[in-house]
């Protein structure tokens, strides 16, 4: 990693009423999963929120975008960026564990679907970006292992106590055209190197090799206001756009 700060575009994913019976104490505001990507441009791509079921969570006031639910170390570092009240202060307003954010039901922006799900990865990291993650299963190769293995374990689901409904009906959504890897790179790759689950490091690392540079490079977008525009060309534009229409910050760590 360089040598600066790395920016992240904050997805705001915006827990639809009524709240859940975990976060009832929050009833009447603006509560929002928050997720650090690097990709703003595959937001349309978007079918589900990933939460790590052992990471503890927090939940906090930020001073003009609701209440946002994170790891403590990620809202820290908001408050020495204009996030909250007093400068380098956090108000947590609850604890949290991932295991209790399961199942609930999320907005998000750009996606086509009305609702999507927290659902469960393990491979979620506690000290990177927010601890979760927006996933996009199209263009994501963890992203996408993660999901095939909830879809093809039932007892996987049955575990977590994930419903069908919150899993089998989203299928990754064709966003961006890749040369040689058609229009879901991480499917395709996924195929490819024959992975087996979201624990298969060696070629999950691999795989994200293989798609990012072709993708940045030569991605055009299928969809949206800039369909048919090549990636490196409107990724700022969109990453803009979504702060804009309030549906992300920018956050550095
Ligand atoms: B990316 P970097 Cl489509 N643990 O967003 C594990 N992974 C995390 C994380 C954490 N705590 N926080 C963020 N991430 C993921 C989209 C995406 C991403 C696509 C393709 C590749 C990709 C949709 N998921 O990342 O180590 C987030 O997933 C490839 C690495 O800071 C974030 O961007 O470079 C990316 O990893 C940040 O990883």
């Amino acid at each position: 990693e360089g040598a600066g700060p790395q920016e992240y575009t904050l997805l705001k994913m915006e827990v639809i009423e009524p709240l859940p019976k975990v976060l009832k104490s929050l009833q009447g505001k603006q509560v929002s999963l928050v997720a650090a990507t690097l990709r703003p441009e595959t937001m349309y791509g978007q079918t589900n929120c990933w939460v790590h079921p052992d990471i503890k969570y927090i939940a906090f006031e930020t001073v003009n975008d609701g209440i946002f639910i994170c790891t403590k170390r990620a809202a820290r570092n908001m408050a020495y960026q204009g996030f909250t009240e007093k400068d380098g202060e956090v108000k947590v307003l609850m604890e949290i564990v991932g295991q209790d954010l399961l199942g609930i039901v999320l907005k998000s922006p750009f996606t086509c679907y009305p609702k999507i799900y927290a659902l469960p990865m393990l491979t979620i990291k506690e000290d990177k970006g927010t601890g979760i993650v927006t996933s996009v299963p199209s263009d994501s190769p963890d992203d996408y292992a993660a999901l095939v293995d909830l879809q093809k374990k039932p007892a996987f689901r049955e575990k977590y106590g994930i419903q069908d409904e919150m899993v089998l009906p989203f299928k990754p959504v064709p966003i961006l055209e890749i040369p040689e890897f058609g229009n879901l790179s991480a499917v395709h790759v996924y195929d490819k190197l024959k992975i087996q689950s979201q624990n298969d490091k060696d070629k999950l690392t691999q795989a994200k090799e293989m798609v990012y540079l072709k993708g940045f490079y030569d991605g055009v977008l299928l969809v949206g206001e800039y369909k048919g525009k090549k990636i490196q060309d409107v990724k700022k534009n969109l990453q803009a756009k979504l702060v804009e229409e309030k549906g992300a910050v920018i956050y550095y760590e």
